[in-house]
């Protein structure tokens, strides 16, 4: 009887949980990670779609592999038993077995490699980016910078357990979210400070190193507003911990409020002369007059 009641408890607080992650991941994200949670994060955007299917297809194909060597081992334990197999074959070669198990398994790579490389390809880089963000690993913050507007740029840092608000997830929420537009198409442009590091959202298909003097390219798209979490995902230092990273997609219209109020909150940041094309334009005749 007692334990009938603390299963019937057990089973009441377990549902209780995973309708509290799911309603906290709802209220404040699409992109997070929830208790018991299995199996990939939902997708938020194209890549990870992208992603999802592949691991689909990789994932039936080891089911299929599993219940067939599962089933030839059964039937070789019941089959060649010594009571039912008294007298042992002495056969060592089979011609046409062994040109099976040599082609079949090439097969299916192929079958795995085709997909792989296409989505290896299809992560790379982006084809027509709406805007760019340069994301800087360092030991221990992210620094965002939005060189199509003004090159601002901020850093961002988690908030420490004591402080969090209501809805706020405990190593996840950070003070300066990297805000994008959803819908866009964001080339994101990463590069390491001091040492490695790997900035991953898995909900958005990202994963990129942020290597010191190197820099690396690859981009992200949020279908829908929302808000994205991810991590350092490359062991970077003692605080690897205290990098954690938050997407927050807004509609096109709340992003150039966002930025209009980023570009004063963080003018310091922003370099003297514009840059781009004039700053280049203005370089060259500088460059060209000092030469005359
Ligand atoms: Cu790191």
């Amino acid at each position: 009887m007692i334990g009938r009641i603390g299963r019937v408890l057990g089973l009441a607080a377990l549902a209780a949980m995973l309708a509290m992650g799911g309603a906290m991941a709802s209220e404040t994200s699409l992109g997070a990670p929830v208790p018991w949670g299995m199996g990939l994060q939902p997708s938020g955007g194209p890549v990870k779609d992208a992603i999802h299917s592949f691991n689909t297809l990789v994932f039936w194909i080891i089911v299929a592999i599993t219940i067939f060597v599962a089933l030839l081992l059964v039937y070789c334990i019941w089959r060649y038993s010594a009571s039912r197999n008294p007298t042992p074959s002495r056969v060592s070669h089979n011609t046409p077995l062994e040109i099976a198990w040599t082609v079949i398994p090439v097969l299916l790579l192929l079958v795995i490699a085709i997909p792989s490389f296409r989505l290896i390809y299809f992560q790379d880089r982006a084809r027509d980016a709406d805007i760019t963000i340069n994301v800087t690993g360092r030991q221990w913050y992210w620094n965002y910078a939005f060189p199509d507007h003004g090159n601002f740029n901020f850093d961002s840092r988690p908030i420490p357990e004591e402080e969090l608000q209501p809805g706020q997830l405990r190593n996840l929420a950070v003070d300066e979210p990297l805000v994008i537009p959803a819908g866009a198409t964001v080339r994101v442009i990463t590069q390491g400070a001091d040492v490695i590091h790997s900035f991953f959202v898995p909900s958005l298909g990202v994963q990129k190193y942020t290597i010191p003097g190197r820099i690396m390219e690859t981009w992200m798209r949020a279908d829908r507003p929302g808000v994205y979490y991810g991590q350092c995902n490359q062991i970077c230092g003692v605080n690897h911990w205290f990098m954690p990273i938050m997407v927050r997609a807004v509609t096109p219209a709340e992003f150039e409020q966002w930025v209009g109020q980023a570009r004063q909150r963080f003018a310091h940041t922003m370099p003297q002369q514009p840059v781009g094309v004039a700053s280049a334009t203005a370089d060259t005749i500088h460059i060209a007059a000092a030469r005359q």
